[in-house]
Order: structure tokens, then C-alpha cells, then sequence
């Protein structure tokens, strides 16, 4: 086989970055290791910048986005009891963002793109880069067989190679090291998620920064409520009961008369929290995006954005390239993603450190906490500022 772009991961950065390829008229291939029903119900993500649902119906996906997207238009800070909304339109120049589940953004761009788009092959597990340094990268992979004993080994010739295949793909693998620096942050804390069949408690988001640890609540759709807290690492969740999630909750959430809404748990788990980036993003001719170039902590929902960012940048070096042969775009491009991916890191690693209760933080350190707390929900800088950083710049 051959193609332009060679394009690893059916995630959201792969899957949006064959979309922008295709409507400008570079040939690609999507590989990716997992089936359809795998990748269509991976939890992940669910608040979009702005800017991201802007590309999305800019390349034809935003139908059902705009029908069941649910815009916020702020979200809240809670500590010492007390909730404080912090306003995005007012603060940003009328920015929003949106809750629309990953699930949903990448079951869209799978629609539109099995419907008369570029080759998307699942169940093909990319096995290794070759040649990235040179004129003409190859992509191995073993196809069928849940890319094991049983697949049928396969080669795609390119012309650029796409990483976008998350933190543990191949393209990670491909690069020498002597070629990138790795930055990477392991936080003393994870986070239990649950997703619950229960109508979300608020409008908006909540997040809390209480003395026994962060919590967050969300939703995913009107009906189902999306809920975290902050856990040690090495948390077993089967030490977590449903009663004991909800009542911690609780106690962590509490502002007034606010009740939360109990419902059956429908799933659980427990991340770690981590940031990475490897600079530069490219080697040769192969180019990273997504998670297969850094990970943020969750804490200010940027991971999917910043893949979204990534791409909508390599899409346009792509297209500068095919339509003029001029590499500058393309030379450029790992500068161009790496300053907005060192914002969101700055912007993700402030909200982790002022929300969460690392171990062994004494009362000054909680009196930091506070003050920085009641800095950015006061009539500041710092409150805009915030905002600015919740909501996103444009990415087109
Ligand atoms: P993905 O989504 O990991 O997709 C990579 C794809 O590559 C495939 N793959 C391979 N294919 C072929 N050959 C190989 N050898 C391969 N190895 C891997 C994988 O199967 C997969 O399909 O990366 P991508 O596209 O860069 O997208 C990144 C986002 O998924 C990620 O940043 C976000 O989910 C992060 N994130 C959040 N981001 C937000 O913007 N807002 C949020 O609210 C938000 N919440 C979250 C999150 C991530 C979380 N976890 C579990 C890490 C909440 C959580 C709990």
C-alpha cells in the first residue's frame, strides 16, 4: 500500500486530522490497532474549547454537536464551603465551550469518514516506523488477528508519516533518543472517575478545592452525570464502594443548600495524573500529535483540545505542502504546537497544584491554596486570566 500521510490512531487527532486531509485533497490511510466498537466507547474527554467545536463544524461534523451539545457558558469554584461562578462570555469576549462526550466526537468523525472518506482499516496494529529520517518512511503492521501470531503482516509506503497513536504507540518508539527530550511529571495524587445514570446535580461544572482533596462534578448528556475525586496513587477502586464515592462527594461538593444527586454507578476507575511533552514534535519525516506528543493532567480538560490544536496545525502545513511543495509550514510546525502545548501545560499544572491536597501540604501550604483560590474568583487579572485559559484561543 501506498499513501501521502500515513496516519497512526483512529483517535480524536487522527481521526480529525484524515477529515481536514481529505477536504483538502491529500491522500491518507488511518491505521488503528483496536475495532470500531472498541474505539466508539472509549470514556474520555468531555468539555470542547470553543475553538474545537468551531473546527469541527467547519469540517462538516458538527450536526449532531450542535443538536446535543450542551453549551457552558461558566463553571464554578468551591473551597471553604462557598461557591464562586466564574463567568467565561464576560471574561473572554463571549467564548463558551461545550460538553460533548469524546465517544460522541469520535463516533462522527468515524460516520463521516466510513462514509466517503480516506481508508480507515481497524483491528491493523502498527508494529514500527522505519525510515523516518529519509525520503520515503515506511509503516509495518500486522492486520487481523488482533495484531497478533494470527494477523497478516502489511507495509504502507508514505510520503510524511502522522503519529497520532497516543502515549503508548509506535510512533513513541520510532523516535531515537538522542533525537527528542522527554519533559515528563508524575503528580502524588490520582483520580476516581465514575460515570453515573443520573441526571447531572448542577448546570455547570463544579469544581472543588477542599482540604481533603479535589473533586470535580460534570456530566455527559442531560442524563448522565460524569464525577471525580482525588485519591492516592495506588488506590484500589474496589475499596471505593459506591456509598463511600457518593459520601465523600458530598462532603467534598457541599456549598449551601446544594444537594447531589445519588444514581447507579455505571462505571469506575482510577488514573494517574501526569504531564509530558516530547520536544521537538517531529522527527524527519514523522510528525507527532495528541497524546503521542504530551499528556496534561485533566484537571482543565485540555488533553483532546490540544490534539485537536495539533492537528489543525499539521493539517494546514499539509496542504500548504501539497498545493505549493514548500516544507516551511511543515518546518515549522512542531514550534508553532509546542507553544500552545507549553500554555496548556502552565495553565493545566496551576489548576492541578491550587485544587489539589498533595501529601503531606501543611497549613501554609492550604493557605496558599486559599489565597490563590479567592485571587482568581475575585474582580482580578488573575480571575480573567483564568477564564481566557478555561475557554481557549481559536485554533482556526
Ligand atoms: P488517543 O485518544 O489515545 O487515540 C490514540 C489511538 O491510537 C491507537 N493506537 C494505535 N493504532 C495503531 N497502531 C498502534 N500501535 C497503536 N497504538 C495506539 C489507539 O487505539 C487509539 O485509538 O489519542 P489522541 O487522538 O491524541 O486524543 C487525545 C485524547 O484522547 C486525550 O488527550 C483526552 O481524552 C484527555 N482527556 C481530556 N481531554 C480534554 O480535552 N477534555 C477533557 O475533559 C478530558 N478528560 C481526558 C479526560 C483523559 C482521561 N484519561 C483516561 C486519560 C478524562 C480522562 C479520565
Amino acid at each position: 500500500m501506498r499513501t501521502t500521510v500515513g496516519i497512526i490512531g483512529a483517535g480524536p487527532a487522527g481521526l480529525l486530522l484524515a477529515r481536514l486531509l481529505h477536504r483538502a485533497g491529500v491522500d491518507c490511510v488511518v491505521l488503528e490497532t483496536r475495532d470500531r466498537a472498541y474505539v466508539e466507547r472509549r470514556q474520555r474527554a468531555g468539555i470542547l474549547e470553543q475553538g474545537s467545536a468551531d473546527v469541527l463544524r467547519e469540517c462538516g461534523a458538527g450536526d449532531r454537536l450542535d443538536r446535543e451539545g450542551l453549551i457552558h457558558r461558566g463553571f464554578e469554584l468551591r473551597f471553604e464551603g462557598e461557591a464562586h461562578r466564574v463567568d467565561l462570555p464576560s471574561r473572554t469576549g463571549g467564548r463558551t465551550v461545550t460538553i460533548y462526550p469524546q465517544t460522541e466526537v469520535v463516533k462522527d468523525l468515524i460516520a463521516l469518514q466510513l462514509g466517503g472518506g480516506p481508508p480507515l482499516l481497524f483491528d491493523t496494529r502498527v508494529v514500527a516506523v522505519e525510515k523516518a529520517d529519509g525520503e520515503q518512511p515506511l509503516i509495518r503492521f500486522v492486520r487481523g488477528g488482533q495484531g497478533g501470531r494470527h494477523g497478516r503482516e502489511g507495509t504502507l509506503e508514505c510520503e510524511y508519516v502522522a503519529g497520532c497513536d497516543g502515549s503508548y504507540g509506535a510512533s513513541r518508539r520510532a523516535l531515537p533518543a538522542s533525537a527528542v527530550t522527554m519533559h515528563a511529571r508524575t503528580y502524588p495524587y490520582s483520580w476516581l472517575g465514575i460515570l453515573a445514570d443520573v441526571p447531572p446535580s448542577s448546570d455547570e461544572l463544579l469544581l472543588a478545592g477542599h482540604e481533603r482533596g479535589f473533586a470535580l462534578h460534570s456530566m455527559r448528556s442531560p442524563t448522565v452525570s460524569r464525577l471525580y475525586l482525588q485519591v492516592p496513587n495506588g488506590t484500589d477502586p474496589r475499596d471505593w464502594p459506591d456509598d463511600r464515592v457518593w459520601d465523600e462527594l458530598d462532603v467534598r461538593l457541599a456549598a449551601g443548600n446544594w444537594r447531589l444527586r445519588r444514581g447507579p454507578v455505571l462505571a469506575k476507575s482510577v488514573n494517574g495524573l501526569r504531564s509530558q511533552v516530547i520536544e521537538p514534535m517531529r522527527y524527519g519525516r514523522l510528525l507527532l500529535a495528541g497524546d503521542a506528543a504530551h499528556i496534561v493532567p485533566p484537571s482543565a480538560a485540555k488533553g483532546l483540545n490540544l490534539a485537536f490544536g495539533d492537528v489543525v496545525t499539521m493539517a494546514r502545513a499539509f496542504t500548504h505542502w501539497h498545493r505549493t511543495g514548500s516544507t516551511a509550514l511543515l518546518d515549522r510546525y512542531s514550534d508553532n504546537c509546542l507553544r500552545r502545548v507549553w500554555q496548556a501545560q502552565f495553565f493545566s499544572h496551576e489548576l492541578t497544584t491550587m485544587l489539589h491536597a498533595a501529601p503531606g501540604a501543611d497549613a501554609y501550604d492550604r493557605a496558599m491554596q486559599l489565597t490563590w483560590l479567592r485571587r482568581v474568583t475575585g474582580p482580578t487579572a488573575a480571575a480573567a486570566e483564568l477564564a481566557e485559559n478555561y475557554a481557549g484561543a481559536p485554533l482556526v
